[in-house]
């Protein structure tokens, strides 16, 4: 009784074998069906199908989060999970724009949910409080119906909600399960967020759909990963830079004793991978020297999943992104949209096939605009060396990647152009050590005004996601502009050239 879901189908192959650890304990595959169909009984409450009815949820990284995410499609419905640290103006936004009819919450975030639903026709369901029966009968789910909106941030100013159906879902985890080689005897750390593609495609719906074992750590700390992985038993790690970042510099300070256990710990794992932004040589080389493990790179988007990986097995090529993974269809096009044929030469990255996205959330022109002839394009521009891609960079300077998410510059200045004391802002992406690239404001304050970095922070982080809120300030008396009046960014760039210091924001 699943509705035909595949994913949720071989869940119920795996009976009574463990599927997932949280702080609870350990939860089997056969407890998550009896409760994800609980949670479809509760959605349903006597209709026959949820037809395709936005369900938000907000959630801990716990069992519950695998139940209610099964248990919206098992009811017919589109999940939508919101980001647990966003403040409440985020999470409105998201409510709002997939027209949400209702909300799971856990108890920790239903203030914040009070706040951001309020005004909203919104049925706020506490998780973890269905009634015990189960629904007599559950809706056929059709491949093609929607199953997960997912927001990111574009060129356009506020995010937009990418819907993957189940056939897309299903595509996305069957080329990684094939690529990755993930098998029933895997155990995962997961330690990334649970509305990013990242976090639940790669490091949750694999390892379920392998009959793996997952286990959640309530957030990512350095420290509490080198702990666990030490403890032995993980089999698989997935992570962003940034995090290998904080894993690198959290070895760098044990003591030498430490260190060893810490890496004789990295050698029972058979597989790392990083991904969701460039990963700098130099800590692949570091991370090489640490834990003996090339860490295996690859290639995604919210709207594809995954398209490139390099191999498991075989060289894996540092500051590349490998080859294309199974059964999906990349390309590199020219500025006139012909395909850039032959080694060497640059293009955009067009990407086909059952893994990409179906649409833009109610934004008709913004899908078409993403199409051309079948393809989806990424955006992001590349070259292919030897057979494997090498990722160059974005068309769009607006688009800035730190510490893993997407966020978009346009946003975050109409955002800044509220604020009382700004009277106008240009924001762009600065490379950074640790976070990729860095968000960094400057700012024109409104006559008579003065602004801070402080200020500016915790002004923003009210407003919108905390990796959004610029952490750098240049204060000027100019935007850098060019003869038609429009800001030039790469001149904005230049003003945060000198080594970043967060406390330094002085009139330039
Ligand atoms: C947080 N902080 C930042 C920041 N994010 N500062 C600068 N830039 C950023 N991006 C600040 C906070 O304001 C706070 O400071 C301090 O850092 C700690 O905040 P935190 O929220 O506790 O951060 P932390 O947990 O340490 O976050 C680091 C992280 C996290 C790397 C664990 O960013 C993360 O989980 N990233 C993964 C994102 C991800 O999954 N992306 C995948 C997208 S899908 P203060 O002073 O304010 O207290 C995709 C497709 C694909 O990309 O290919 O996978
Ligand atoms: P998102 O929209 O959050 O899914 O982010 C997708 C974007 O992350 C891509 O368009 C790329 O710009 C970037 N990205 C993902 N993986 C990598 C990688 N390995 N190297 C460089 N950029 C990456």
């Amino acid at each position: 009784m699943s509705g035909g879901i595949p994913l949720i189908e071989r869940a119920g192959e795996q009976g009574d074998r463990v599927a997932l650890l949280d702080e609870a304990g350990e939860h089997l595959f056969s407890e998550l069906l009896v409760a994800a169909r609980k949670v479809a009984g509760g959605l349903l409450q006597g209709r026959r199908d949820l037809q395709e009815a936005r369900i938000a949820f907000i959630l801990p990284p716990e069992a519950d989060y695998v139940a209610t995410l099964w248990g919206i499609w098992m009811a017919g419905g589109v999940a939508v999970p919101l980001c647990t640290t966003h403040p409440a103006p985020e999470l409105e936004y998201v409510l709002k724009d997939t027209q949400a009819e209702a909300v799971v919450v856990h108890p920790s975030f239903q203030e914040k949910i009070r706040e951001a639903g309020g005004q909203l026709q919104l049925r706020m369901l506490p998780s973890g409080r269905w009634a015990d029966a189960e629904p007599a009968s559950l809706p056929c789910i059709e491949m093609g119906r929607r199953a997960l909106i997912l927001y990111t941030s574009g060129t356009t100013s506020r995010p937009k909600g990418a819907v993957s159906t189940h056939r897309n879902l299903q595509a996305q985890i069957r080329c990684l399960i094939q690529a990755w080689a993930w098998t029933p005897q895997d155990r995962s750390l997961h330690v990334l967020p649970l509305h990013h593609t990242h976090g639940i495609v790669n490091a949750l719906l694999c390892p379920l759909w392998a009959g793996a074992v997952c286990e959640f750590s309530a957030g990512f700390d350095a420290r509490q990963a080198w702990e666990r992985f030490m403890a032995g038993g993980i089999r698989v790690f997935m992570a962003v830079p940034t995090i290998y970042s904080r894993l690198i510099a959290a070895w760098d300070s044990a003591s030498p004793d430490e260190q060893v256990k810490m890496s004789q710990a990295c050698r029972s794992l058979r597989l790392m991978i990083s991904g969701s932004a460039a990963l700098p040589v130099s800590a692949f080389e570091k991370w090489k020297q640490i834990s003996g493990h090339s860490l295996l790179e690859r290639y995604g988007m919210t709207e594809i999943g995954m398209a490139l990986s390099n191999p498991l097995h075989g060289e894996r090529r540092p500051g590349t992104v490998g080859r294309p993974l199974p059964r999906v269809e990349i390309r590199l096009s020219g500025e006139d949209g012909r395909p850039i044929e032959g080694e060497g030469r640059q293009g955009e990255i067009w990407v086909r096939g059952d893994n990409v996205f179906a649409e833009y959330w109610q934004r008709p022109q913004e899908t078409r605009e993403a199409f051309c002839r079948g393809w989806f394009r990424t955006g992001d521009v590349a070259v292919v060396e030897d057979g494997y891609y090498r990722i160059l960079g974005r068309r769009s300077v607006d688009i800035i990647k730190t510490g893993g998410y997407k966020v978009s510059a346009l946003e975050i200045e109409e955002m800044l152009r509220t604020h009382p004391q700004v009277q106008e802002c240009s924001v762009v992406g600065v490379e950074d050590p640790e976070w990729g690239e860095r968000v960094c404001a400057a700012v024109l304050p409104r006559t008579g005004c003065s602004i801070s970095l402080d200020q500016l922070r915790s002004w923003a982080k009210k407003r919108m996601a905390v990796y959004k809120a610029p952490s750098a300030l240049r204060v000027v008396q100019n935007l850098p502009r060019n003869a038609m009046g429009k800001v030039m960014k790469p001149e904005v760039k230049k003003l945060f050239e000198n080594p970043l210091d967060e406390s330094d924001n002085h009139i330039l």
